[in-house]
């Protein structure tokens, strides 16, 4: 009689080790997949870009806070110029802007490249490359239509006004090429600003 009092203490002692080991594995797993979410590059989705060569337009999906990337201060899930927009001098640029962020308000306009970056809206490069309401930006899941022509080739920046934001790395690129017949998305190296 006195081996079924052992026996059920060692099957406790079994059950809180099983259910240790439970707990440890379990909090593991979602936490490394979190840190790989983190620091995996973001993927360009070919749904973000359309073009159509008869109109000569190109249709952009610009998405404000996509991912948590840069406290969701990022276009497309990418910060700091690492996302070039490439399209063919001439064409019309089309850009759905939508705010995916559900904390703060975002905006966007089509800026000239420079150094350093405005801590405010500045006048875009094209004329109305910008959505409405650019320096208290537009609230969670807003979303406002830019249409422009890209009749000047160069370097820009896609940038949200509101103020200190694109400062802090809320910005991607607009290449307007004379040397390529159509539009193109591509990564590209953290610029300087
Ligand atoms: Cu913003």
């Amino acid at each position: 009689m006195k081996v079924f009092p052992q026996n059920g203490v060692l099957m406790v002692k079994l059950f809180c080790f099983a259910g240790m080991l439970a707990v440890a594995t379990g909090a593991g797993v979602p936490r490394d997949a979190v840190a790989q979410r983190e620091v995996a590059p973001q993927a360009i989705d070919s749904n973000w870009l359309s073009a159509d060569t008869a109109s000569h337009t190109a249709t952009f999906e610009l998405i404000a806070g996509l991912t948590g990337l840069n406290g969701a201060l990022n276009f497309n899930g990418f910060r700091d110029g690492e996302l070039t927009l490439t399209v063919p001098l001439g064409w019309t640029v089309v850009m759905h802007f939508r705010n995916h962020d559900g904390m703060l308000p975002h905006s966007a306009e089509v800026i000239e490249d420079v150094h350093p970056l405005p801590t405010q809206p500045v006048t875009p490069a094209f004329p109305r490359a910008s959505t409405i309401r650019l320096a208290e930006g537009l609230p969670s899941e807003g979303r406002d239509d830019i249409r422009f022509i890209a009749d000047k080739g160069g370097s820009y920046l896609i940038f949200c006004g509101v103020p200190g934001h694109g400062a802090a790395g809320m910005w991607v690129r607009l290449a307007v090429s004379g040397s390529v017949r159509k539009p193109s998305l591509a990564a590209t190296p953290a610029g300087t600003h």
